[in-house]
């Protein structure tokens, strides 16, 4: 068995999620924030078979796509004006990061 981590963008969530539960799969949805944008993203936790994970990943490669993003860097405080001027710069997000665990036990009761 495997544990599925994917974090993907706010925006992408609920078609996925929706696309997660009419295929039969269970899934747990946590808010979560990226470490760099500081910026709401989701996190999905699967758990599915071994040879369940391929079809989870085309899930995410149909209903995920990447965007790109404006961010303004953060400044050093007490520097001079004119080098500190806080230019917005590019960054692309996603489509998703998925991390594909082993599950040594898997518990319901
Ligand atoms: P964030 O950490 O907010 O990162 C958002 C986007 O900013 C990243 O998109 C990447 O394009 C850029 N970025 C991140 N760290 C950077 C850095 N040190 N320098 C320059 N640019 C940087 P993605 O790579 O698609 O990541 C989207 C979100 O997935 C991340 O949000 C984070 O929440 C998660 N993530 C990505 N890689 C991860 C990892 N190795 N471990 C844990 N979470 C990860």
């Amino acid at each position: 068995m495997k544990l599925i981590v994917a974090v993907v963008q706010d925006k992408d969530a609920p078609r996925f999620l929706g696309e997660l539960v009419r295929k039969g799969f269970k899934a747990t949805k946590l808010s979560s924030t990226g470490g760099f944008l500081r910026e709401g993203n989701t996190t999905v936790l699967v758990g599915v078979e071994d040879d369940q994970v391929e079809s989870i990943l085309d899930l995410v490669r149909k209903n995920c796509r990447s965007r790109e993003q404006l961010v303004t860097p953060l400044t050093a405080s007490g520097g001079a004006v004119d080098a500190c001027i806080p230019y917005p710069v590019e960054v692309v997000v996603g489509g998703a990061t998925v991390f594909v665990l082993g599950v040594e036990r898997c518990v319901r009761t």
